[in-house]
């Protein structure tokens, strides 16, 4: 037998108790936090985020607060995306580069005042990271995680479910726009966004001690609509082509590469992090591109810990980053990060654990 053993080093997202109480099976580590995975029906937990929705702890979102006079500056430091029009109430999905251009962290930015943001991070520490470069550049800022946690609440009856918790106001919300308030007495913001592209709502818990409490009053609410617990479900992510930063990429990827160039703003100050090794990139050209590919065979066959090259006429021209069965597409696809000679319709095989396989390369999303 193999137990996991806890310890202060390992935060605890203040819905795990209640997620184990509704059965969860499985979890992963993600910023130093356990995350769930599953519930113990991986395509049942897949159909409902499609066709209902689907109650998920991703406690594992930390937040990392950038407070005082000079916050606003510091954001723009950190991140290679214009704020300059980022409102208050606004959310903003970013890239946070180093200085060779290579993306570490994809967080959306939140702007609760003019002097103060949060960055919802992926799987890497921004909060060491923007406390030295605040302290280099002698910013007036006070940087730290907040005690917020968000639960996401997906799937196409995910506005009705939070619209019945906490009004109609809800409805009107634009994409990665969100607002404080009550549910019960419990403080709490609520943005539309979350980790899918079935559509729903983050609700950013600001006191851990009613994560039980707040997560009974979805699940109790969501009845109606069959809620059930769930989590960011790779299928899903994979068939709507959103990006692991960490896992999709490697330590020499920039955002042009993973097909995020939208959210690059070249004109950002000269003092933003990466910005000026991105103008450069861009003038001179990046080396690789991010496609989908899908694989020949009907078997389910995931990616298992390592990723897997890719090889066309005998030559290795990338690798595979995720696989996994697509319900809906019945195959394996995933993500192939390729030369980018290689275009979109190129017939390649990848180098399995199990033997060779044949995909062909497509445009993403794949749905
Ligand atoms: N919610 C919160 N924090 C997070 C995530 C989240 N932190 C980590 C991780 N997820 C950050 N990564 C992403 C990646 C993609 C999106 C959101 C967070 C996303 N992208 C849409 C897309 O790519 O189509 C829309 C982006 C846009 O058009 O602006 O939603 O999920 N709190």
């Amino acid at each position: 037998m193999f137990l996991f053993q806890p310890n202060s080093r390992i935060k605890p997202s203040p819905f795990l108790e209640a997620a184990i109480l509704d059965g969860l099976k499985m979890a992963n580590v993600y910023n130093r936090m356990i995350m769930p995975t599953s519930y113990g029906d991986p395509e049942g937990e897949y159909w409902r985020l499609i066709n209902g929705v689907s109650q998920w702890d991703v406690g594992v979102e930390r937040q990392v607060q950038l407070k005082g006079k000079d916050a606003a500056k510091l954001a723009q430091i950190l991140v290679t995306r214009d704020l300059s029009r980022c409102e208050v109430g606004q959310g903003k999905y970013v890239a946070i580069c180093d200085h060779r251009g290579t993306i570490f962290n994809d967080p959306i930015l939140l702007k609760l005042a003019d002097d103060l943001f949060w960055l919802s991070i992926a799987d890497s520490d921004v909060e060491l990271w923007a406390r030295a470069i605040a302290a280099e550049r002698g910013l007036d800022v006070e940087i730290c995680e907040p005690d917020v946690s968000p639960m996401a609440i997906q799937g196409p009856k995910a506005e009705d479910v939070v619209a019945h918790v906490v009004g109609n106001w809800v409805r009107e919300l634009k994409y990665f726009w969100f607002r404080e308030c009550e549910i019960e007495g419990i403080p709490v913001a609520i943005q539309r966004s979350g980790w899918s592209k079935q559509g729903g709502f983050e609700i950013y818990l600001k006191d851990a001690q009613f994560g039980t409490r707040l997560w009974n009053i979805f699940k109790e609410a969501g009845k109606p609509w069959d809620i059930g617990p769930g989590a960011p479900a790779t299928p899903e992510r994979v068939e709507s082509g959103l990006v692991s930063v960490g896992g999709d990429t490697d330590d020499e990827t920039n955002p042009f590469e993973i097909r995020m160039e939208k959210y690059i703003d070249l004109h950002v100050p000269d003092d933003t992090i990466g910005i000026q090794a991105l103008r450069q990139i861009k003038v001179e050209g990046f080396r690789r591109h991010q496609l989908g590919i899908i694989l020949e065979g009907d078997t389910p066959a995931p990616l298992g810990v390592h990723r897997e090259d890719i090889v066309a006429s005998g030559k290795k021209i990338g690798m595979l980053t995720n696989c996994v069965w697509s319900y809906r597409l019945k195959a394996n696809i995933g993500f192939a990060l390729v030369d980018r000679a290689v275009p979109v319709g190129a017939q390649v095989e990848v180098l399995r654990q199990a033997g060779r396989s044949n995909g062909r390369l497509v445009e993403m999303p794949f749905l």
